[in-house]
């Protein structure tokens, strides 16, 4: 018999075509109640599929006592209570490394794109303002500035590749120094943000890490700097970001992550040192299909006894 898996939320649709070819599988966002749901399937269910934003949390776990594994269609699992689960015996996947190229194409047109202020010269050219008003105000360049990187794991060191090729000297800030990195490691963060004019964030949010681009960090970065965030907003001290561009105390921002998504501050909307991208750096067909795949074979593996391709605890 399929094995029962509760979903949490909607995947990229093929992956979970693939899912309900091959397991029971109960959608929680239809559910017209979710108590009676998870009471229903709470005697076969044995494991949750999520995605990274949604996560599962301990209040359904509680109520699913049989689920042994939660595949997650994301890297990050800051969404989940991991600390409970390795109490509870409850493996954790994701899916890291298939996401890292996109995020860190996403990171730079997201860098590009407010430096060179490409949705300012789109709305320049479509609102006819070139004609009637002339060339657009200059803009500030990307090539040759000096970039920093807040963690240097899979995706950070995809982005450093990336921005090596605009003749840009890498430095980062890690929880420790990687050894034989062609990049320079600087352990303070507000030491880092002094040094660079574009602070990039790909850290994964954990207990070390959110909160940590604080007032300090931001000041540090100064008003010609640029902060890129495609990690997670929770890494931020969103309201002082916000303050900090309104008042031109940071030159601008590059965001695809927010802090309360799927909200994002409205007094983002009216400036133009900032471009917004509603939390798609791993939004591609390409990827969301590598991602699906992954999060399938952590679940076939977990159900198979083997080790899974991609474990987190
Ligand atoms: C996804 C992400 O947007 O991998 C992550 O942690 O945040 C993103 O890649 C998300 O998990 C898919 O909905």
């Amino acid at each position: 018999m399929a094995k029962t898996v509760l979903l949490i939320g909607p995947l990229f649709q093929a992956t979970m075509e693939k899912l309900e070819s091959a397991y029971d599988v109960h959608r929680l966002w239809e559910a017209k109640n979710e108590t009676d749901l998870l009471n229903e399937i709470a005697p076969q269910c044995t494991a949750v599929v999520t995605d990274g934003g949604k996560g599962v949390s301990n209040e359904i776990l509680k109520q699913l006592p049989n689920v042994k594994m939660i595949t997650v269609f994301g890297v990050g699992v800051d969404a989940i209570d991991l600390s409970y689960c390795e109490n509870q015996s409850i493996s954790v996947g994701n899916t890291p490394d298939v996401l890292s190229d996109d995020v860190a194409d996403l990171a730079v047109a997201l860098a590009l794109g407010v430096c060179r202020q490409l949705v300012f010269g789109d709305q320049y050219a479509r609102k006819g303002r070139w004609a009637k008003e002339g060339p657009m105000p200059l803009t500030t360049r990307l090539m040759g500035k000096r970039a920093g990187i807040f963690g240097m794991g899979s995706i950070g060191e995809c982005l450093a590749k990336r921005l090596t090729g605009f003749d840009m000297p890498v430095s980062y800030c890690n929880r420790s120094k990687k050894a034989n990195s062609p990049y320079h490691f600087v352990a303070s963060l507000e030491e880092l943000a002094s040094n660079v004019d574009f602070l990039f964030i790909t850290a994964a949010a954990t207990a070390g890490t959110i909160g940590a681009v604080n007032e300090p960090v931001l000041k540090a970065l100064g008003k010609y700097g640029f902060l890129i965030n495609v990690s997670r907003g929770t890494l931020v001290d969103e309201t002082t970001l916000v303050q900090y561009l309104t008042q031109g105390k940071i030159a601008g921002a590059g965001l695809d992550v927010f802090e309360k998504e799927p909200s994002i501050p409205e007094a983002l909307f009216g400036l133009d040192n900032v471009v917004l991208q509603p939390h798609n750096a791993s939004g591609t067909y390409e990827t969301r299909n590598a991602m699906g795949n992954l999060m399938l074979d952590n679940l076939a593996a977990h159900y198979a006894e083997k080790n899974l391709p991609a474990k987190v605890v």
